[in-house]
């Protein structure tokens, strides 16, 4: 797990609410190393290739469309155990219940049934980071 990395994804509600600098700060502060770093309002075919396990679902269009809705700021972020780390940092997919002391704990809010304007996003496995760093960095 040592030079770990994984892709972060400030989403475009944490753009929009001036929240990059604090989220990428925790990152920093965490000891994580940002390689590289660039802000775009993804394509929906990106966003269709980032999020195909959850093809199908009920929640996968107004994900996809909420995700192209404005600028992300997304990130190659490297570490020891980072993928892991970071989604503890991360903290649960839902604001109202993830823990203080989390990105989303701390700073997310509960916008009802819109939970995918929950902050951030951070690979969940060292295959998925790997996809997904292609799909954001190519
Ligand atoms: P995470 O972002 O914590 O890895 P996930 O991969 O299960 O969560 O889901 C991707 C995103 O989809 C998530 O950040 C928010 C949204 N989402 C997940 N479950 C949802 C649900 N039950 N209803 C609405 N949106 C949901
Ligand atoms: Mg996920």
């Amino acid at each position: 797990h040592n030079h770990e990395e994984t892709l972060v994804l400030v989403k475009p509600d944490g753009v929009e609410r001036g929240l990059t600098g604090q989220i990428l700060a925790r990152i920093e502060a965490k000891g994580y190393v940002i390689t590289e770093l660039r802000m775009l309002t993804p394509t929906r075919e990106m966003l269709v290739k980032h999020y195909e396990e959850h093809e199908g679902k009920p929640f996968f269009e107004p994900l996809v469309e909420f995700m192209g809705s404005g600028p992300v700021v997304a990130a190659r972020v490297t570490g020891n155990r980072v993928i892991e780390g970071f989604r503890s940092l991360a903290g649960a997919t839902e604001p109202t219940t993830a823990a203080p002391g989390t990105i989303r704990g701390d700073l997310g809010r509960d916008w009802g049934e819109q939970v995918q304007k929950n902050l951030v996003h951070g690979s969940d496995s060292t295959l998925s980071a790997e996809r997904e760093l292609g799909i954001w960095f190519g």
